[in-house]
């Protein structure tokens, strides 16, 4: 088929936005085959079946590429007693903050799991989202670890949403045990089941005082190595304990937050290629001050994404479009970065390199908006401008 009559952001490398008016873009299949001005439209198109857009805007469909979105019950209590004066660090270390979902979601069945997943999910398709990234990490134990990647994986067959599943064992300590045996003991031996019973895309780490150090980080990517698995770690959130440069070392695809990295650290990321992934719905929610090193992030040319981070306690977010205002107004990214941060850097930091742009070759995955631009995607706060969803190309 072909959309016509539409003003095409393509994000296509060097370009920009990508900017094309009266453009038209050719879909076969899954797959986009042409993508131009409608005036150049090759003839051997001509005679398929034509979708008027009507002027509409069309850019990639957005990737969410940092979620929690499978866990129990809700942190609203901790909401509170952080208003209240207490930290997110004092709230973990009194027990409540990770372990409390920890608990909410062991007792949970997979149903009421993926129940409550599929709403958050069908928030962000919604907002055109077509590929999301879902994260372990409330299990703490092998049978609710891999209970989580279950319910990620089912929201795919549920849902019309492409789901990459991060391992994120060594998440937070277990009450009564420690961080040590946790990860040689029950995170590893997880990870290798999990693996095996082909529930994981990525392996995931936080790296944090209030978690994990980089030697028991180090040792659960030198597993994910062994068994061919890219890694990725949340680093440098609430202090600088050297997890980028661990990331960096690994060739992560991703180091995620990154509030208190360094020039330095900036420098690493670029050399191995890693994304950085800002998550401004958590320095909102726990009203951090320190920003990420944006800068020089652009000076080291390190790619940056956008996420949601969507989880119970830091960041309680199902907007990636609020995301984007966020990155912009908090961390002072462009709207052109923010749009390439929930799209084409997006899909780096998850390794899809077919997602991201509209260009031949690419997979069609598209969202067609009531906009005339696509600077208004991170510009409004909470409008929602969805006209159509395109996943695979179908709508
Ligand atoms: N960093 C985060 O932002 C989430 N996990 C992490 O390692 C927060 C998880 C939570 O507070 O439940
Ligand atoms: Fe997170």
């Amino acid at each position: 088929m072909i959309l016509t009559n539409a003003k095409i952001a393509t994000l296509a490398k060097g370009t920009g936005f990508g900017l094309i008016e009266a453009g038209a873009i050719v879909i076969d299949g899954a797959t986009i085959a042409w993508v131009g001005r409608e005036t150049d439209l090759p003839a051997e198109y001509a005679g398929l079946e034509q979708h008027d857009m009507q002027g509409r805007m069309i850019t990639p469909a957005l990737i969410d590429c940092h979620t929690h979105l499978v866990f129990g019950g809700n942190r609203a209590a901790e909401f509170e007693l952080r208003l209240n004066g207490a930290s997110y660090e004092e709230v973990a270390r009194a027990g409540g903050g990770i372990i409390s979902t920890v608990t909410a979601t062991r007792t949970a069945t997979e149903d009421a799991l993926l129940t409550d997943a599929l709403t958050r999910a069908d928030a962000l398709i919604r907002e055109g989202v077509t590929l999301i990234e879902v994260k372990s990490g409330y299990g703490l134990d092998t049978d609710t670890e891999l209970k989580m990647l279950r319910v990620a994986r089912k929201i795919a067959k549920m849902r019309p949403i492409d789901v990459r599943t991060s391992f994120l064992g060594a998440h937070a300590v277990p009450m009564g045990m420690d961080a040590d045996t946790y990860i040689d003991e029950i995170c590893i031996p997880t990870l290798r089941t999990a693996h095996a019973q082909g529930l994981v895309d990525a392996v995931d780490g936080f790296c944090e005082g209030i978690a994990f150090d980089t030697a028991q980080i180090a040792r659960v990517f030198d597993v994910a190595q062994e068994l061919g698995l890219p890694v990725k770690l949340h680093a440098e959130q609430l202090s600088n304990i050297g997890g980028t440069q661990l990331a960096a070392t690994y060739g992560a695809l991703s180091a995620d937050h990154v509030e208190y990295a360094t020039p330095a650290d900036a420098a690493a990321l670029a050399r191995s290629g890693t994304v950085a992934v800002l998550l401004p719905g958590a320095f909102y929610t726990l009203r951090e001050t320190r920003m990420p090193p944006v800068q020089a992030f652009r000076d080291h040319g390190v790619p940056m994404a956008l996420a949601t981070d969507c989880n119970p306690g830091s960041s309680p977010l199902a907007s990636l479009l609020l995301a984007m205002n966020m990155g912009c107004t908090l961390f002072r990214l462009t709207p052109l970065e923010a749009m390439q941060g929930v799209t084409v850097q997006a899909a780096r930091a998850l390794g899809c390199a077919d997602r991201g742009r509209i260009v031949a070759g690419m997979r069609a995955d598209l969202a067609v908006w009531d906009a005339s631009h696509p600077a208004e995607l991170a510009y409004r706060i909470g409008f929602n401008p969805l006209h159509q969803r395109i996943f695979g190309g179908a709508s």
